[in-house]
């Protein structure tokens, strides 16, 4: 089996011979979130060991965040996460003169950054991508020969939910997400905080729970490499990370983007206010917009990254593919996770746990 998680391991300095500066970086970021040889890259390069921990859902990032002293160096916010956090000032500037490779970046995307954060001084793009459906092409045939593999309804109607139980769905434990997909499918306002539009989300999805085997945001990678899950709402980038590996168990996997839109997530690198390690959390930053470093990324991960230095060294299958490059016509379907009330995040999370528990 395909082994990624040796990499969620400490990352020392005892890799190789140092050769720019001693000290650590405290790197949190999302599971399955980096290729193999972008941190011991790193480390080899400038000798600064990677203390790396993950989380499994932004709402974690998020709790950690507020409550202060996570002990973090770098961090890995969403874009609307980002915006939330700088409103409060949870972030450190930026030293720009130490991110030399920021250049490498795409002005386009720097400008999208800059609508919510001025003059990019907080955060650099890291990696985006969409939300859709993972989905093992033979066992979904087997039991719905005309599935509709490219729409939400093969999750969403209990006609097809059902016939998909024996064989395992499930759809991630992100709220924020799972509420913009579902009311976007519902043709409400995907942001809606107002009571009855949340209660239609909530409706449609305690329909079909009873057939879901479970709802989270990590471990279903194997699951879909194994053949033991047959659909999954999850993220392109999960999904992708699987196909090769799922290949070689002799299993089909395949990903859409929903029909009905979806949510398109673009992830962020920051330093958190209170940071002891900023210098070397710049020089990770700096790493990790290097245009090689950043193209191994883009291929490891099937993802976008938004450093146009990079793009001509990233495989051309991936770069071509529509499904992990949105075509401008797919992005009109796509929607992004913006920040909303504090009470309208607190609904989303209401729903999603009554969904989960079933009460
Ligand atoms: C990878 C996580 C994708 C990031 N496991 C979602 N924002």
């Amino acid at each position: 089996m395909f082994q990624k998680s040796a990499i969620a391991m400490t990352i020392t300095a005892a890799l190789s011979s140092p050769v720019w500066a001693e000290g650590t970086v405290n790197f949190y970021n999302w599971s399955d979130y980096i290729a193999d040889d972008t941190l011991p890259g790193f480390t080899e390069k400038t000798g600064i060991s990677v203390q790396y921990d993950l989380f499994d859902s932004p709402e974690t990032l998020e709790t950690k965040m507020l409550t202060g002293n996570s002990g973090y160096d770098l961090i890995v916010p969403s874009s609307a996460q980002a915006e939330r956090l700088i409103g409060i000032e949870a972030l450190a500037p930026l030293n720009k003169e130490l991110i030399p490779n920021l250049a490498n970046v795409d002005p386009g995307i720097l400008e999208q950054l800059a609508a919510f954060d001025e003059g990019n001084s907080h955060v650099v793009p890291y990696m985006l991508g969409t939300m859709g459906i993972g989905y093992n092409v033979d066992l979904i045939k087997e039991r719905i020969p005309d599935a509709p593999v490219d729409s939400l309804d093969l999750l969403f109607k209990p006609e097809y939910a059902e016939k998909l139980a024996d064989c395992g769905i499930g759809m991630i434990d992100v709220p924020s997400e799972v509420s913009v997909i579902v009311l976007n499918y519902l043709g409400l306002d995907p942001y809606s905080g107002k009571k009855a539009d949340i209660a239609k989300a909530e409706e449609t999805l305690m329909a079909v729970r009873d057939h879901f085997r479970y709802f989270r945001s990590t471990g279903y990678l194997d699951d879909l490499a194994n053949g033991e899950m047959c659909a999954f709402l999850g993220y392109s980038i999960d999904v992708f990370q699987m196909v090769e590996p799922a290949a070689e168990n002799g299993i089909n996997l395949a990903y859409s983007i929903p029909v009905e839109g979806t949510v398109i997530f673009f992830d962020t690198l920051a330093i958190p206010a209170d940071a002891e390690n900023i210098e070397e959390a710049h020089a990770l930053i700096n790493h990790i917009l290097d245009a090689e470093v950043s193209a191994d990324l883009s291929n490891y991960l099937f993802s976008p990254s938004g450093n146009a230095a990079a793009l001509p060294l990233v495989d051309e299958e991936i770069r071509n593919d529509p499904s992990i490059m949105p075509t401008p016509e797919v992005m009109e379907r796509l929607r992004s996770d913006k920040t909303v009330p504090q009470k309208t995040m607190r609904a989303r999370t209401r729903m999603m746990t009554k969904v989960k528990t079933g009460i």
